[in-house]
């Protein structure tokens, strides 16, 4: 009779606990995977008040930093336009053979790589590919169902402006202007993205809705009220505007970007007076494109897909704002490797910020798993999904290059090394960020500090990646 009756309980559990878990795998095949919202910006530094920088007005910035997790050591692996990209996009390292400069396309160097997009796309979701996402605009076409460019020529407002563009290179370095937001190209890009999001709204798929803003790239042209949000007196050079005599001479250029504009000296430093006026339009950029990344949030706000989005926002590398008396990017100072990089991950990220060191191949990874999917053999990146629940990173280095130079990041030490490549050095640099954080005081070649040179050295040929010298 016993028997009898735990037979009976024993079915009914049984009959219950199908019942139930039928139940919860009906609700997981109902619900959409995330959006993700994916903000990239063109030569963004990481000069922010939640960075610490406190002097540039970006309340939209601020106010999404404050619901994501900023990452306060995020590096690019690669500090040019295009390859930057293509690595990010693609999850693989820069080598000596691929992704080497501005115009690199992502398939011509690593010809069927699934990237982030065509992965997304592959599992179901829209994507769209608005602005500047990769530098040309028809790369990986295939990955997205469709793509938008705002066009260049609505980065000048003003017709004398636009006639110059015309008969020079190009054209003014920047352009202060009474108009509308929407008359300059980002102003038009934000405009399209909150089109989209009421399309995708209706939508039965996932989304991957990207925004790339063109600001603060040069040219630095903005209407003029965001000009107005800085007195040119009390803009400063920064601390670190000289060209320290132990630093190789390799690790500096000539800006030539900056000088194909108009205006601007074909040789030699800028006066000072001109350095300000630079520093001046980017800041008034930097607040202009945080206007329309406002546009956008505040779009997906009032569509309450909030809650089912996750935002992620980079920008593609670093920027010389006079550091190191230079400007542009193609350097590996850390003002040319060193990003900003924040997600917000709804109901798990609220404001903080993390100091462990993210590389850009770890984007990829991290977004695939966030979403439920597995990324292919051909990332190397590794996911932060652990840091953003709190855990131990999986790595705690980052290896980034330009041209010759590979630059190691380990704990506070930055080191860099010159090589061809037989992979012999022929020049080094080192920077302990602990005592010199602007990176003035080259430790590479001074005696005490060979032993611990050797063993970076070591260390940073074991990581720079295993296709990173020809073979044999
Ligand atoms: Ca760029």
């Amino acid at each position: 009779m016993n028997r009898y009756i735990v037979c009976i309980i024993s079915l009914l559990f049984l009959l219950f606990y199908c019942k139930t878990t039928k139940k919860e795998l009906v609700e997981t095949e109902d619900k959409k995977q995330a959006n993700i919202l994916f903000i990239a910006v063109d030569d963004l530094r990481p000069e922010l008040n939640f960075y610490g920088a406190n002097h540039i007005q970006s309340p939209n910035l601020d106010k999404l930093a404050g619901e994501s997790l900023v990452f306060n050591r995020a590096y690019c692996n690669i500090p040019v336009c295009g390859a930057s990209r293509a690595s990010l996009m693609s999850g693989a390292r820069p080598t000596r053979k691929r992704f080497i400069d501005a115009k690199t396309k992502i398939h011509e160097d690593y010809p069927g790589v699934v990237s982030l997009p065509m992965l997304l796309k592959q599992n179901g979701y829209q994507t769209i590919s608005n602005g500047k996402i990769y530098h040309s605009g028809n790369d990986d076409a295939e990955a997205w169902n469709e793509i938008y460019k705002a066009p260049a020529k609505w980065n000048y407002a003003l017709p004398e402006s636009q006639d110059i563009r015309k008969n020079t290179k190009r054209g003014l370095p920047f352009e202060m202007a009474e108009v509308h937001d929407s008359v300059y190209r980002d102003g038009k890009l934000a405009l399209k993205v909150i089109k989209d999001l009421k399309k995708l709204k209706q939508s039965n798929q996932p989304f991957f809705l990207t925004m790339g803003l063109s600001r603060p790239h040069l040219p630095f042209t903005a209407p003029k009220k965001y000009w107005d949000m800085y007195d040119s007196n009390s803009i400063q050079l920064p601390e670190s505007y000289v060209q320290p005599e132990s630093t190789p001479k390799q690790a500096f250029h000539r800006y030539g970007e900056l000088r194909q504009y108009e205006n601007i000296p074909k040789k030699g430093h800028l006066s000072d007076d001109l350095a300000k006026e630079l520093i001046h339009g980017y800041y008034a950029c930097v607040s202009y494109i945080d206007a329309q990344i406002g546009l956008v949030l505040d779009e997906l706000k009032r569509l309450e897909l909030e809650e089912d989005t996750i935002v992620i926002l980079w920008g593609d590398h670093g920027w010389n704002l006079g550091d190191h008396k230079l400007w542009c990017k193609h350097v590996t100072f850390e003002t040319a490797l060193r990003t900003p990089l924040l997600i917000k991950v709804p109901g798990k990220t609220k404001g903080k910020k993390t100091e462990a060191i993210t590389e850009y191949i770890d984007v990829y990874p991290s977004l695939v798993e966030l979403v439920g999917l597995e990324a292919p053999d051909t990332v190397e990146g590794k996911s932060f999904v652990p840091i953003i629940n709190g855990e131990k990173p999986k790595k705690e280095w980052a290896v980034s290059k330009f041209k010759d130079a590979v630059t190691f990041i380990k704990g506070d030490l930055f080191y860099t090394e010159w090589t061809k490549d037989d992979g012999i050095a022929y020049a080094r640099m080192l920077f302990d960020h602990k005592t010199d954080p602007l990176e003035l005081d080259n430790l590479a070649e001074k005696l005490e500090f060979k032993e611990l040179v050797a063993s970076l050295s070591k260390e940073l040929h074991e990581k720079w990646g295993e296709d990173f010298l020809p073979k044999n």
